[in-house]
């Protein structure tokens, strides 16, 4: 008996996935799927990234965590529309959960919604959820042996955010090693040095995103 249990939700998914791309695209919104583990500083990425596009593009968020609030109403607290997506145990995001989540923002009002995906470098990447753009984190102390041992996660990626680029005196991090494994898996895809906490490194990225949204947008 043949089992394809696997590839029929996976296939599902793409093609939900596309419903909610065609459906964002319909309101010129442009999503950005962001990455990484628990703690690499998700959610500090997409403060600080507010703070530097606010001006320029009208800003959404869904945030995505097992459970609770805490990230949801450290976004509001910056006056953005947000949206508390819990997935009660499951590892990842689902496009249909967007599809489902999305009617609780006001669309015809934003032009960039960012997804914080659930902490976890494995399932978010297998999983598109109607996104224009992904941005994967990984954070200097996590080590520099994840490209190696999650390589899914940096190859499925628009480009890889070295986040709190201000602890690396601090850490026994091999940059190069990262950079070369990354180049080796992903080699037309840009990699920032950020600091989420000082905002160094913010506006490249930034301006890399602003520049995406509106090739998607045009
Ligand atoms: N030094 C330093 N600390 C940072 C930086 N970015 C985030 N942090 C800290 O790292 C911790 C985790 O940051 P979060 O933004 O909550 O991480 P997250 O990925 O959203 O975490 P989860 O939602 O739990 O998966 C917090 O204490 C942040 O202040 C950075 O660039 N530099
Ligand atoms: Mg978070």
């Amino acid at each position: 008996m043949e089992i394809k249990v696997l590839h029929q939700i996976m296939d599902w998914n793409e093609d939900v996935s596309e419903e909610v791309k065609a459906s964002l695209a319909s309101h010129n919104i442009c999503m950005i799927n962001v990455m990484g583990s628990p703690g690499a500083g998700k959610t500090s990425l997409i403060t600080s990234l507010i703070g530097t596009l606010k001006d320029r593009f009208r800003i959404g968020v869904i945030e995505g965590d097992i459970a609770g609030q805490v990230d949801a109403e450290r976004i509001a607290g910056l006056g953005i529309p947000t949206v508390q997506l819990n997935t009660d145990g499951a590892c990842h995001i689902e496009a249909m959960s967007i599809q489902h989540i999305l009617p609780s923002l006001p669309l015809d009002d934003l032009d960039l919604i960012f997804v914080e995906n659930i902490g976890n470098l494995v399932c978010p990447a297998e999983f598109r959820i109607g996104e224009s753009l992904r941005i994967t984190l990984l954070s200097i102390p996590e080590g520099d042996d994840k490209v190696e041992k999650y390589p899914l996660m940096f190859t499925d990626t628009d480009c890889l955010v070295l986040n709190k680029y201000d602890m690396l005196p601090y850490f026994d991090f091999d940059e190069q090693r990262v950079c070369s494994n990354y180049g080796t898996v992903n080699p037309d895809a840009p990699l920032f040095r950020v600091s989420s906490r000082s905002g160094d490194g913010i506006c490249d990225l930034a301006d890399f995103i602003a520049e995406k949204a509106g090739n998607s947008q045009s």
